[in-house]
C-alpha cells in the first residue's frame, strides 16, 4: 500500500487517499476521492472550483485517471461548467470505447451522465482574472494535483486535475490529461505524474519515459531526473520554466525531480505519510 501525491500542498490530499487504501479501498477509488478534495477546495487556485480562468474568464479544466491492470485509462479536456473533472474522466473510461473528450463533447457527455452544469468561479477566480486583464502579467505559479496509489490488492492507479495553465487561450489541452505526458502506470512497473508547464511534459512524454526507464532498471529519482536531463536536451528553453516529476515504483520505491527550486511530493508508505523534498536540476542564478 503506497501513495504519492505533488507539492506540499498534496500532503492532506495523500491522506485522503492513505485513510481509503487503509480501509482497503481501492487505488481507482483512492485517486478519485483524494482528487475530488482537491477540486472542492477553493483556496486551491489551480484544480476544479475556483481555479484561475482562461484568458476568456471561463474555467476550463483536464483531468484523467488511468487503470495499470487493465491498462485502461478516461481522460477530459477543456470541461467546462462542471464540477469534478476527475469523476467525469473516470466515467469516459467506464462507459465509453474512448479515452479522451474534450470541450463541448466533454461537457455533452458529463450532462449525459448526470454532472449537472456548475458554476465553478468564485470571487477570487474572478478577481485574478480581471487583475491578469487589467495588467496582462505572466503568471508563473503552478499546482495542479496529481496522485498515484497501490492498493492491498497490489494494484496501481493514477490521477491528475488541473486547470491548466493560468489565463491560457480558449481550448488549450496540457499534459494532464494525456496518457505518458502528464500521468502513465504500467502495472508490471510503476506510475509516474507530471506538473508545470505542460507542453514541456508533452514535448518527452515525460511520463511515459519515466515509466520506461524504470522498467529497464533505472531508479525511479534517477528516472524523473534523466527525464528531464532529455528535455533540457531537447529544448534548452526549459530550464526556465517548471516541470517537475514524480515516480512510484510497484515495490514502493519512489522518487522526483524538478527544474526549479519549490517542488516536493508527499510519500505515504503504508503507515506514515510524509513530504519529500526535491532539489532542483537548475541553479537559482541559471533559471
Ligand atoms: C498544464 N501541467 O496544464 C499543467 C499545469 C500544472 O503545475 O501542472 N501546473 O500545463
Amino acid at each position: 500500500m503506497y501513495a504519492i501525491s505533488i507539492w506540499p500542498r498534496g500532503l492532506a490530499i495523500n491522506a485522503v487517499a492513505a485513510e481509503m487504501l487503509q480501509a482497503g479501498g481501492s487505488s481507482l477509488d483512492a485517486v478519485e476521492a483524494a482528487l475530488r478534495v482537491s477540486e472542492d477546495d477553493i483556496s486551491d487556485m489551480s484544480t476544479g472550483r475556483g481555479a484561475r480562468p482562461n484568458a476568456a474568464g471561463e474555467i476550463e479544466l483536464d483531468a484523467a485517471i488511468m487503470h495499470a491492470p487493465t491498462c485502461t485509462a478516461g481522460a477530459v479536456g477543456a470541461l467546462h461548467r462542471t464540477r469534478y473533472a476527475i469523476s467525469v474522466a473516470r466515467r469516459v473510461m467506464e462507459v465509453t470505447p474512448h479515452l479522451l473528450l474534450a470541450g463541448d463533447g466533454a461537457v455533452a457527455f458529463a450532462r449525459a451522465q448526470g454532472f449537472p452544469e456548475f458554476d465553478l468561479s468564485t470571487e477570487a477566480s474572478q478577481e485574478s482574472w480581471q487583475a491578469w486583464k487589467a495588467a496582462q502579467t505572466a503568471i508563473t505559479g503552478h499546482d495542479t494535483m496529481g496522485i498515484i496509489a497501490i492498493d492491498q490488492r497490489g494494484e496501481l492507479a493514477v490521477g491528475v486535475t488541473t486547470s491548466g495553465s493560468p489565463f491560457k487561450l480558449p481550448g488549450r489541452v496540457g499534459d494532464s490529461p494525456i496518457l505518458g505526458a502528464g500521468l502513465y502506470a504500467d502495472q508490471n512497473v510503476g506510475g509516474a505524474v507530471a506538473t508545470g508547464v505542460g507542453e514541456e511534459a508533452m514535448r518527452v512524454c515525460a511520463t511515459f519515459l519515466v515509466v520506461e526507464l524504470m522498467r529497464h532498471g533505472t531508479a525511479p529519482e534517477a528516472a524523473c531526473r534523466e527525464t528531464l536531463e532529455r528535455l533540457l536536451l531537447v529544448n534548452p528553453e526549459a530550464r526556465r520554466k517548471q516541470l517537475a516529476l514524480a515516480a512510484l515504483r510497484v515495490d514502493g520505491a519512489h522518487g522526483g525531480a524538478c527544474l526549479q527550486a519549490g517542488f516536493a511530493y508527499p510519500y505515504f508508505n503504508g503507515q506514515t505519510n510524509r513530504l519529500i523534498d526535491v532539489i532542483p536540476l537548475v541553479a537559482p542564478a541559471e533559471g
